[in-house]
C-alpha cells in the first residue's frame, strides 16, 4: 500500500497525539503501605462497642484479685446479662467484649480444666455459664460478642510453666469453640508477679516476649474462629491506643512494624502514633472505663463519667482513627448500674442529634482535582465502598463546599477509603463566614474517620485542603454537622 505525503504527515501526527495522550494518563491506583484484611475492615466499621469488667473482683471490691478468692464469693443476685445488651444496643454500641477470666484466675464458664469457676459458686446453684448466656444475649440484640483472656493467672499452681501454656490454650480452645462467633479476642499485657498460685504465695516473673509462644497461640485462634481479630498491646490485628484515659494521638498511623513489639513490653507507649512507614495494618483501639477503676466499686457510684466527658471521648477515639471499647462495671446485683444507663443514654441521644443531617449534602462541591474515572460525589454517598480520588500532578488537593444559604454547624468528618491504604500526613480545615475564610484547624493523620470540632457559627462555605500526603489521596466520605450543645 502507498501512501501520499499528506497521507504519511496525517498518520504521524495521530501517532503523536497517542502518544503524548498516553503519557498524560494516570498510573494506576494501587494501595500505599499495608491494608487491612477483610476482617479488619469489618472491625474498623464498629467503631464503638462496650467491655464488661464483671467477676471475682466485682465481690471482692477490687481491681486486682491476688488469686486466692474462693468460688462461694461469686454471687450475683439480679445477674441479667440481657440487661447489658440492652443497654449496650440502646447506647448505640456494636458490640460486648467481656471479661471471661482476668488476673486472679476465676473462670466466668464452667472450664472443664479447674475447679476456679462458676461451677463451684452459688450462683444458679453452680450451674450457670455466665459466657453463655451472655453469648445468646448479644445473639438476640444483635450485637458482637468478644472475649478477653487474661495470659496471667494468679490462682493456677503451674502459671510460668509449659503445663500452664497449654492449660491457658486448652481454656481458650473452650471459648472459642461453645459460644457461637467471636469477633474479637483480648489478650492483656499485664502479667507477671506476685499471687496465690495454688498456694505458693510467691512472686512469679516471666519472660513476656517468649513464655507464652505466641504464634501458636495466635494461629490457634486463626482456626477456630477466622473472622476474629485479636487484641494485644502489639496485635497482630489491632492495638493498644497507649493509655487508659479514652485518648487517641492527634498523630496516629495504623500502621507498624509489627514484628518488633509484643505484649506486655514494657515502652508500648511509645507505639501510640503508629509508624508512618510501618509494615502491618495495626489499628489501635482505645479502652477507658467509665468509672475510674474497672471493676464495680460502690464509692465511685457518683464518678460515673459525665456526658460531655463521655463526648471529648468519642472524637478523641472514633475521631482520631481508633476505635471506642467503653468499659462498664457491672455491679454485684450482676446490672449495669443505673448511672452509667443514664450517662450512656445522653451519650447515644447527643451523638444521634450531632449526626443526624449532613449539611454537606446537595450542595455545591468543587474539588481541586479529580482522577479520570471518579466523582467527587462519591464523597457524599454515605457508601463506605465508593471514594473520590485526586489527580497525581495535584500535590495539595482541596474540597470546598459552598453552601446555598448560611448554615450553623461545628463538626467536620472525613474518612479515608482503607482498602487503598493510609495516606494523608496532614491538612488543614477553613470555614466561610461572613464572606471570609478563616483557618479553624491544622491536622495531621486521618484514617478510619477525623472528627474536627470548631465554634458554632453560621458557615457559608468550608475548605479542606491536603497540605502533605504520602500518594494521591482517596476519601470515600465526608460530612458537616451541627452538635447539639452540652448543658452542664
Ligand atoms: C489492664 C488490666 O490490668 C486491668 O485490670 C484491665 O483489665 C485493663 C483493661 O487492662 O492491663
Amino acid at each position: 500500500m502507498k501512501f501520499s505525503v499528506k497521507q504519511k504527515l496525517n498518520i504521524l501526527s495521530i501517532l503523536l497525539i497517542s502518544i503524548s495522550s498516553c503519557t498524560s494518563v494516570e498510573e494506576p491506583l494501587t494501595a500505599v503501605g499495608p491494608v487491612p484484611n477483610e476482617y479488619q475492615l469489618a472491625w474498623q466499621e464498629l467503631e464503638y462497642y462496650a467491655f464488661i469488667h464483671f467477676n471475682m473482683n466485682t465481690f471482692t471490691n477490687k481491681e486486682w484479685g491476688y488469686g486466692d478468692e474462693q468460688p462461694s464469693q461469686f454471687n450475683p443476685t439480679e445477674l441479667d446479662t440481657r440487661q447489658w445488651a440492652r443497654v449496650a444496643k440502646e447506647s448505640g454500641m456494636k458490640g460486648i467484649i467481656i471479661t471471661a477470666k482476668h488476673h486472679d484466675g476465676f473462670c466466668l464458664w464452667p472450664s472443664k480444666f479447674t475447679e476456679h469457676s462458676v461451677k463451684n459458686s452459688p450462683w444458679r446453684e453452680g450451674k450457670g455459664d455466665l459466657i453463655r448466656e451472655l453469648s445468646e444475649a448479644c445473639k438476640e440484640y444483635g450485637l458482637k460478642f468478644g472475649v478477653y483472656l487474661s495470659p496471667w493467672d494468679r490462682n493456677h499452681p503451674a502459671y510460668g510453666s509449659a503445663e500452664y501454656i497449654t492449660y491457658f490454650r486448652n481454656q481458650l480452645r473452650e471459648l472459642l469453640t461453645q459460644y457461637g462467633d467471636i469477633f474479637e479476642v483480648w489478650f492483656d499485657g499485664a502479667n507477671g508477679g506476685d499471687g496465690y498460685y495454688g498456694g505458693a504465695n510467691e512472686e512469679r516473673r516471666v519472660d513476656k516476649k517468649s513464655y507464652y509462644d505466641w504464634p501458636t497461640t495466635i494461629e490457634m485462634v486463626r482456626r477456630l474462629q477466622p473472622q476474629a481479630v485479636i487484641f494485644s498491646d502489639a496485635g497482630p490485628d489491632i492495638r493498644w491506643v497507649g493509655n487508659e484515659k479514652g485518648y487517641a494521638n492527634e498523630t496516629t498511623w495504623s500502621p507498624i512494624y509489627r514484628d518488633s513489639v509484643y505484649a506486655g513490653m514494657p515502652d508500648f507507649q511509645r507505639f501510640a502514633a503508629g509508624q508512618e512507614n510501618g509494615t502491618h495494618w495495626v489499628p489501635t483501639e482505645t479502652d477507658v472505663s467509665i468509672r475510674p477503676g474497672w471493676y464495680y466499686h460502690p464509692e465511685q457510684d457518683n464518678q460515673v463519667k459525665s456526658l460531655s466527658k463521655l463526648v471529648d471521648i468519642y472524637y478523641n477515639s472514633v475521631g482520631l482513627n481508633s476505635s471506642l471499647l467503653l468499659n462498664l462495671p457491672v455491679d454485684t446485683r450482676g446490672l449495669v448500674h443505673e448511672n452509667e444507663v443514664a450517662n450512656l443514654k445522653a451519650l447515644a441521644e447527643f451523638l444521634k442529634e450531632t449526626f443526624a443531617v449532613n449539611y454537606a449534602k446537595g450542595q455545591q462541591l468543587k474539588t481541586s482535582t479529580t482522577a479520570k474515572g471518579y466523582s467527587n460525589t462519591a464523597l457524599l454517598d454515605d457508601d463506605l465502598k465508593s471514594y473520590w480520588v485526586s489527580q497525581s500532578k495535584d500535590p495539595s488537593p482541596t474540597i470546598e463546599l459552598l453552601l446555598e444559604k448560611p448554615v450553623e454547624v461545628n463538626t467536620f468528618m472525613i474518612q479515608e477509603y482503607l482498602p487503598l491504604g493510609q495516606r494523608i500526613k496532614s491538612f488543614s480545615l477553613e470555614v466561610l463566614s461572613n464572606g471570609a475564610w478563616e483557618k479553624v484547624y491544622e491536622g495531621s493523620t486521618i484514617g478510619n474517620k477525623r472528627l474536627v470540632r470548631f465554634d458554632t457559627q453560621a458557615v457559608e462555605g468550608i475548605r479542606f485542603t491536603v497540605t502533605d500526603t504520602k500518594d494521591r489521596a482517596v476519601f470515600s466520605n465526608m460530612g458537616l454537622f451541627k452538635a447539639p450543645k452540652l448543658n452542664e
